[in-house]
């Protein structure tokens, strides 16, 4: 097939797996094209199989704002005809299912019919999508893409609750590639880190407000009280800035490192003894997979999807949104005793099994070929 795969090229969740997604189908055979205002982070090597085509938006000084979806759409209209594609998948409601209809309609009026395929991460359904200046267009664009995928359950459940929608959602899960995963790094540098009595709480995010990122300190600053440990930040956003000052605030800067965005988290999380996720809001929590595949527990929230990742006393363990003292208490149960903290470690490394690729691509080919058979075409 051929597939046009629109998403944010951001670091963070749907972009990774926009990503992720395009290049396991692209081994598989497929011919990729990734729409996007700049080349995916996570898209190294162009190929036969694998195209990026990049949207621009010409300034001009009478727009206030510039036209993005207008010149995506645009760019998908193109693109379609030039590649003969088959199929579009946009991830993200906002603007890319509303964009994707638009070149759907244009398209139409030149007799070539383009099924789309909406997949909803969260913050498109729960934070944005919801609010009124939007909530009319997103349900349009739900109810009017050919098949909609949510990555969780709970998504599934908020976007029944949140939209008023008339047609089918499908649960396929967000992924991640056991073979290449957890990097097989035999060499950890965990030196390069913390000293060997130490352990390494590691959070990753890209430190926006749903993340609480404060509750992250908080949580290590009561964990560090009663064990030797040290915390290291990966990512960047608003919530940095507040983050540091708490943190010398709390006189723990030389226990925390704030290490800024990296291409390189499977590395970090080689020499991680735990992961700390307090969101107030995760449709999934892609980033708990990550670190669960590295044989990395995980401390979170109970928030959205992430009860459907993190298992409550297998894997780690989960609090009500804000509960510090229940997280920490949490933290040192895992991280105090070597024999406790393998068992969580062989789990959490198993559990992730369950969303290996493998499993979880064929599902996005069985969505793609049933929309094509019902539209015969
Ligand atoms: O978590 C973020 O802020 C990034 C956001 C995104 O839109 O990329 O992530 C969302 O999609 C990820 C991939 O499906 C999920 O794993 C995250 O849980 C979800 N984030 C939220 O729902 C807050």
């Amino acid at each position: 097939m051929k597939i046009a795969i629109v998403c944010y090229p951001t670091f963070g969740g749907s972009g990774v797996v926009a990503t992720e997604l395009g290049i396991a189908l692209s081994k598989r055979g497929h011919e990729i094209h990734f729409v996007t205002y700049k080349q995916p982070v996570r898209l190294a090597l162009l190929n036969e199989k694998i195209h990026f085509h990049e949207v621009n938006v010409p300034d001009y000084p009478l727009f206030h704002y510039q036209p993005y979806e207008l010149a995506l759409s645009s760019k998908l209209v193109r693109i379609v005809k030039k590649y003969k594609i088959d199929i579009l998948h946009v991830h993200y409601a906002i603007p890319h299912a509303y964009a994707g209809y638009m070149a759907k309609e244009m398209l139409k009026q030149d007799g070539i019919y383009l099924p789309m395929v909406t997949t909803l991460h969260g913050t498109d359904i729960t934070l944005v999508g919801s609010h009124p200046f939007y909530r009319p267009a997103v349900s349009f664009s739900i109810n009017n893409s050919d098949i909609v995928t949510s990555v969780s359950e709970s998504l599934k459940r908020d976007t029944l609750r949140l939209f008023d929608i008339s047609r089918e959602i499908d649960v396929v899960p967000n992924f991640i590639d056991l073979s290449t995963a957890s990097g097989g790094f035999t060499d950890c540098q965990r030196e390069l880190m913390a000293n060997d009595d130490e352990r390494i709480i590691t959070h990753i995010s890209n430190f926006r407000k749903v993340k609480r990122i404060e509750d992250v300190i908080e949580v290590f600053h009561r964990v560090q009280l009663e064990l030797p440990a040290k915390l290291l930040m990966v990512g960047e956003g608003p919530e940095r800035e507040g983050a540091e000052k708490l943190v010398k605030e709390l006189g723990i800067q030389d226990k925390v490192r704030f290490l800024g965005n990296s291409n390189e988290i499977d590395k970090i999380l080689c020499f991680s003894d735990l992961f700390l996720l307090p969101s107030e809001a995760e449709s999934f929590g892609l980033a708990a997979l990550e670190a669960m595949v590295n044989e990395v527990p995980v401390v979170s929230s109970n928030a959205g999807g992430i009860p459907e990742v993190n298992i409550d006393g297998v894997t780690g363990y989960l609090s009500n949104v804000g509960n510090i003292a229940d997280m920490a208490q949490n933290a040192i149960r895992i991280l105090q005793d070597d024999a406790i903290l393998n068992t969580f470690k062989r789990n959490a490394k198993k559990e992730s099994a369950k969303f290996d690729i493998k499993n979880v691509v064929p599902l996005y080919e069985e969505l793609y070929s049933k929309v094509l058979v019902n539209n015969n075409v």
